[in-house]
């Protein structure tokens, strides 16, 4: 992408309004717009990181056996009068009437619809379990929406549910999610850590916020070190075997956040495994039961092994996917802008020509431009007439995880300077050992 053609409308003040360094850097580095209090637009480069992220999100859930439908925004109240969750949810739900003055409501959570959905086509414990995910807008009227789209009132959400025969089966369900969610995180370039939690307006009693660890996190956490530097990418998952042990192993190491912080069981760790970190919640998994499917509820049943009927074990899992833009850069900036992890990265590399009207320079870049494209490496040129001192603010800006620079002296004697966002280092190179080392 030449970026003399893009829509990338960085700005050069610090946004007043933005009190967060994400929220600073998403509007600085024209990811979003918000249109009006906790609802966005997503620009070019920001819509990619979104995409990005759906992506991995969704080959994790594919990968341990959930399957993607789409719900609507909008939904009926009558469902959510059968649940009994409509006087519930309060103010938090945005609801309103349609011209025949039927009662709607746009989707906070789809509990109720997703078990609609159940009901209508599945009769008998042949079928379970089913695993049924969505990837959808949400809407949450939110008292103060703040930090961008960290608390938005409009967010998009990866949301799970699992129906199961019984108890063991949820559990199953639950585990598959756990993993599932470990590894996404992980794919994103984060460390999430579970920890039990709090099942608030969900319900049910098995439950874990997944939590990742940034300076600027609004909770307090305390975790064991040896979560934090586990890596679950270099271990081998499969979804059709027993993962209660792998589950184990994570659960049975102590982390916390500060409503469950319990300083005696803190106290028990060895000093250096001791970490007290801020965080912020990316993902949170519930198992419920009967909550919805039983009879208090939308009373739900399908034949079970004995001919008799039986409510389906429930359980939900979501993951803030707009969310989850502001807390990779929460987690990774610096001073000088975002530093994107290679694979949410908008485009890989940033392409600085900083003398453009130079025959050699511009050759040289047009040159660089045309192989990493034709080898499959997204690269943004900067092409404008700008001084270079833009250029380079506004590539640190962006946070690309790469920067080619090609200035005339350089590609007079065909040389480039390869920069690495992430640390800084950089090397001169010439034509062909950067490209090696970009394509290789
Ligand atoms: N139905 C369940 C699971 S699908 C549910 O709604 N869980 S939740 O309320 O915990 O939300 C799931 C995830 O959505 C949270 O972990 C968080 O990452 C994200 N989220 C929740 N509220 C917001 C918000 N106001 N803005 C951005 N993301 C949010």
């Amino acid at each position: 992408m030449r970026l003399s053609r893009y829509f990338l409308p960085t700005l050069k003040e610090t946004p007043a309004e933005a009190q967060i360094v994400s929220h600073r850097l998403m509007l600085r580095a024209g990811l979003i717009r918000q249109q009006a209090a906790g609802i966005y637009s997503w620009l070019p480069l920001g819509f990619r990181v979104l995409e990005r992220i759906a992506r991995i999100v969704r080959e994790e859930q594919d990968a341990a056996g959930c399957h993607e439908i789409l719900m609507p925004t909008i939904q009926p109240a009558e469902l959510w009068k059968e649940s009994g969750r409509y006087d519930d949810y309060g103010k938090e739900m945005l609801r309103f009437r349609d011209r025949h003055d039927r009662e709607l409501l746009y989707g906070p959570t789809n509990e109720e619809m997703v078990t609609d959905i159940f009901r209508a086509f599945v009769k008998s414990y042949r079928q379970l379990p089913v695993l049924l995910y969505h990837i959808q807008w949400k809407f949450r009227d939110e008292v103060r929406p703040r930090f961008g789209v960290m608390r938005g009132r409009e967010f998009l959400m990866k949301d799970s549910y699992s129906f199961d025969l019984d108890q063991a089966g949820a559990r199953r369900s639950y585990n598959k999610m756990f993993v599932a969610y470990l590894r996404t995180f992980a794919r994103l370039g984060l460390k999430a850590i579970p920890m039990r939690a709090e099942t608030g307006p969900i319900g049910g009693d098995l439950s874990h916020e997944f939590i990742i660890l940034a300076e600027t996190g609004e909770s307090q956490v305390f975790v064991h070190r040896d979560l934090v530097e586990r890596d679950i990418l270099a271990e081998a998952v499969d979804y059709d075997s027993d993962l209660q042990p792998l589950v184990d192993s994570w659960t049975s190491l102590y982390a916390a956040t500060d409503e469950k912080h319990d300083e005696a069981a803190f106290a028990a760790i060895p000093p250096e495994k001791r970490v007290a970190a801020r965080g912020i919640e990316v993902g949170h998994i519930f198992y419920f039961g009967t909550k919805y499917s039983g009879p208090e509820a939308m009373n739900v049943t399908v034949q079970g092994p004995d001919g008799k009927p039986v409510h389906p074990e429930m359980g939900s899992y979501g993951i803030g996917v707009s969310r989850l833009v502001g807390a990779i850069i929460e987690a990774s900036h610096d001073e000088a802008g975002i530093i994107w992890p290679e694979s949410v990265a908008p485009f890989r590399v940033a392409l600085l020509n900083l003398k453009v009207g130079d025959a050699t320079t511009d050759a040289l870049c047009a040159d660089l431009y045309d192989r990493l494209r034709a080898n499959g490496v997204e690269v943004l040129y900067d092409d404008r007439e700008e001084r270079a001192g833009v250029k380079f603010a506004d590539a640190d800006l962006i946070g690309l995880p790469w920067q080619v620079i090609v200035g005339p002296k350089g590609a007079a004697g065909g040389m480039v300077e390869l920069k690495r966002r992430k640390g800084g280092e950089r090397h001169e190179l010439d034509r062909d050992a950067v490209l090696e080392r970009l394509i290789g």
